[in-house]
C-alpha cells in the first residue's frame, strides 16, 4: 500500500499517483535537488510528429508576424531581432499551442511545483540563430523578494523543439541548486564568465521538455552552430498577489492625472501584463529589482 491509497491529502495524493504512473520520481528528486530537470520525450509524450508541427507552428507564427522567410530551420540564417519579434500570445496562433500547454506529465511537473491552481501566464519562443547572443543569470520569479521562501512561485516549462547537443547550440544554462537561495541574483553574479557559482547547459534532445522551479538562476549562451534554436517557453504561476481590480479599466485618466501619485499606488505601471512583443513599454526594472531588495 502507497501513503497515497491513505487518501488524507486531496490535493498531493492524486499528484503522487500520476507521477508514478508517469514514471516522473527521477525528475521530481532532481527538481527538489537541483531546481531543474530536463524529460526525454518519450518520458514526457511526445511523439516526433508533435515536436514537428510545434517547431512548425512557431516558426510559421514568426514568419506571418515579421514578414520574413526562416525556411529550413537547420540552416536558417535569419537576423536575430527578427526571430525575436512579437513572440508572444500564442494559443490562437495553432491547437498544438494548446497541446503543448497541457501536456499530463508536464502538468504532473508544474503542479508539483506551483501546486493544483497552477495556471499558465504566459507563453514565447525563442530562436536562435548563428550568432544569436546569449543573457545573463537571472531568476523568473520577477516580484518575489528575499524572504520569499523556499516554495516555487513560477515554474518554466519549455520544450525543446530542436536538438541540444552542446553549448555550441547556444542552449540554456542552469546554476544547480540555486532555488534554494531564495533571491534573484545581484549584478555582480549575473555574468557567466565572472560570476563565481558553477553553471551547466542544458542538454536535450528535440522533445524533450525542460522544467524548472521559478527560482532557479538561469542564462543562455550565445549559438555558434548554424540553424535555429527553437524552443517553446511557458511561465506557470501560483494564484496568489494577482490585483483584484483591472485598475486601469475602472479609473478614469482624469483622476490619473489630477493625482501624480496614483498610477503607481494602483499599480498601473505594473511589468504585467505583456502584450505579443513582451515588455514593449520598459516597465520590468522596479518588479525585478524586488527579487534581490524587499524595499525596492
Ligand atoms: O534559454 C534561454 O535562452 C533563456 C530563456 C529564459 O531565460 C527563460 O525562458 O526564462
Ligand atoms: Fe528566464
Amino acid at each position: 500500500m502507497d501513503l497515497a491509497d491513505y487518501e488524507t491529502s486531496p490535493n498531493v495524493d492524486p499528484l503522487m499517483k500520476e507521477i508514478d504512473s508517469f514514471g516522473l520520481f527521477k525528475h521530481v528528486a532532481e527538481l527538489e535537488a537541483y531546481g531543474m530537470t530536463v524529460v526525454p520525450p518519450e518520458t514526457i509524450g511526445a511523439s516526433p510528429e508533435f515536436v514537428e508541427r510545434l517547431r512548425n507552428a512557431i516558426i510559421t507564427t514568426c514568419e506571418k508576424r515579421n514578414n520574413i522567410k526562416i525556411g529550413d530551420f537547420r540552416e536558417a540564417k535569419a537576423a536575430p531581432e527578427m526571430t525575436s519579434k512579437n513572440s508572444w500570445l500564442l494559443m490562437e496562433e495553432d491547437e498544438v499551442f494548446v497541446e503543448a500547454a497541457t501536456n499530463p506529465q508536464m502538468m504532473a511537473l508544474v503542479r508539483w511545483l506551483c501546486g493544483q491552481s497552477a495556471t499558465l501566464t504566459g507563453h514565447t519562443w525563442i530562436m536562435k540563430p548563428e550568432g544569436g547572443d546569449g543573457i545573463s543569470l537571472h531568476s523568473d520569479q520577477h516580484g518575489i523578494p528575499p524572504g520569499g521562501g523556499h516554495i516555487a512561485h513560477a515554474a518554466n516549462a519549455s520544450w525543446l523543439c530542436t536538438d541540444y547537443n552542446g553549448e555550441e547550440d547556444g542552449p540554456t544554462v542552469f546554476v544547480p541548486g540555486s532555488h534554494r537561495f531564495g533571491r534573484a541574483t545581484l549584478p555582480h553574479e549575473t555574468e557567466l564568465d565572472s560570476t563565481p557559482f558553477k553553471w551547466v547547459p542544458l542538454i536535450g534532445k528535440a522533445g524533450s521538455l525542460a522544467i524548472w522551479h521559478g527560482g532557479t538562476w538561469h542564462a543562455s549562451v550565445p549559438r555558434t552552430n548554424p540553424g535555429l534554436r527553437v524552443t517553446l517557453v511557458q511561465v506557470y504561476m501560483r494564484r496568489h498577489m494577482r490585483p483584484i481590480h483591472l485598475w486601469e479599466d475602472q479609473i478614469s485618466d482624469n483622476l490619473m492625472e489630477k493625482f501624480p501619485d496614483l498610477k503607481r499606488v494602483l499599480g498601473v505601471d505594473h511589468m504585467y501584463p505583456f502584450g505579443m512583443e513582451g515588455d514593449e513599454k520598459g516597465r520590468s526594472a522596479r518588479m525585478m529589482e524586488t527579487g534581490t531588495d524587499p524595499f525596492a
